[in-house]
């Protein structure tokens, strides 16, 4: 039976889910959306209902893959439908802002991938609709993924805790390498219509929300640079291939400043050779420091400057205790969680929120406050590495 959005606590309560976009976003989601209920206790269950893709066979192919049981190859008659309750949006961010206005209209909770749009102005957009949609009743979150990284929650809670005492530097880094090859085709991500950006809403955007998160404190103005090292690449990967522009930027450098006081320098890259999905964070308080480092992240390294100096040093916390956030849900200490588990943890925390009715995090503002920096750190490389302010939001 098609679930109203308003009335999602009812014991048993199943909701409708539509996703559009059935690529790699897509099949993370769709396994998450798959498995959720299986292992965390949420209040409304998510029912795989429609997928949504602009070509039927495909669509069709990924729709029986991933578990949908029908599709739509118009995104509009999806969000139009009655038994979806919650849309999840994993396309190119050129469609995300139209995609979700017209779910918050039609009455849907919606869950839309990162960045959260293209530009700042629809990024506004979408946060003020979420504000009104959510006297209806509806939720609206950003999916930054990485947040829910058990060993990430647990670096906020030590922040939290005041186990590092005062911060006073974050050296963050998102370093990936598929881009490093100039034959490498082009692909969407390369595109400043449909991506936006290139490093920099890809993946800097994930290291920005996580440094912010972890300190629970927000950016207030940046120094960057950016860089474009191919400026050219084949359109396809078939030999003598024509070439097409890559507009967007290869790699995106950045100092930062935090309201708390805290100085940051950021790096993101895809051209790091020998690093896969390297989302790297050091933070130094005055009582400790912590390192992290996603390509092993059921780990996080902790050095207690409380410590006997004379036994001081970092430790290494196997972040797999049931005790650890959301670890408790999965498999007995020492059995590793890998990156799928991230966004079943997302989803949890999305059910959740729609169940207790209240804003999710993070929610549109936070997306749109992520935006904000982004176009802080273009506008600055664009006049030179120029100290540019971050508007500090007032919703
Ligand atoms: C590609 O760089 C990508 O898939 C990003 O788009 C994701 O957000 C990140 O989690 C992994 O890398």
């Amino acid at each position: 039976m098609p679930m109203s959005p308003s009335t999602p606590d009812r014991p048993g309560a199943v909701i409708g889910v539509g996703m559009v976009g059935h690529a790699f976003m897509g099949a993370v989601h769709a396994h998450a959306w798959r498995s959720v209920h299986r292992f965390f206790d949420v209040p409304v269950v998510p029912r795989l209902t429609v997928l949504g893709g602009r070509d039927p066979e495909r669509t069709r192919a990924a729709a029986a893959r991933q578990g949908w049981p029908d599709v739509e190859t118009d995104w509009a008659a999806l969000v139009a439908r009655d038994d979806v309750g919650v849309v999840d949006i994993c396309t190119p961010g050129d469609s995300h802002c139209e995609i979700a206005l017209a779910a918050l209209a039609a009455g849907k909770h919606v869950l839309c991938e990162k960045p959260l749009a293209n530009s700042v102005a629809e990024a506004e957009e979408m946060a003020a609709a979420a504000g009104r949609a959510a006297a209806n009743g509806q939720r609206a979150m950003v999916g930054f993924n990485y947040r829910r990284v058990p060993a990430i929650a647990l670096a906020r809670k030590l922040v939290a805790d005041g186990r590092l005492g005062t911060i006073r530097q974050v050296r963050a880094a998102y370093l990936q390498d598929w881009l490093a090859d100039p034959a490498t085709p082009m692909t969407w991500r390369l595109r400043r219509d449909k991506a936006g950006s290139g490093a920099l809403g890809d993946i800097a955007a994930h290291a920005v929300d996580t440094a912010q998160f972890i300190l629970g404190d927000r950016i207030t103005g940046v120094s960057a640079m950016t860089e474009t090292f191919v400026r050219e690449r084949p359109l396809s990967g078939e030999p003598g291939s024509a070439l097409g522009e890559v507009d967007v930027d290869d790699c995106a450098v950045f100092l930062a400043r935090f309201t708390g006081g805290a100085v940051a320098t950021f790096e993101a890259t895809r051209f790091a050779l020998g690093r896969k999905n390297a989302l790297r964070l050091e933070i130094n308080g005055s009582r400790g420091s912590l390192a992290f480092d996603f390509e092993s992240m059921n780990e996080l390294s902790f050095y207690d400057g409380d410590a006997d100096p004379a036994e001081a040093g970092f430790r290494r916390i196997l972040v797999t205790e049931p005790t650890h956030p959301y670890v408790g849900a999965w498999w007995p200490p020492g059995h590793l969680l890998g990156y799928e588990h991230t966004f079943t943890h997302e989803i949890a925390d999305l059910l959740t929120a729609i169940g207790e009715r209240r804003d999710p995090e993070p929610s549109f503002s936070d997306g749109l406050q992520v935006q904000r920096v982004l176009q802080a750190v273009q506008d600055s490389a664009g006049n030179g590495t120029s100290w540019v302010g971050v508007p500090q939001s007032t919703e």
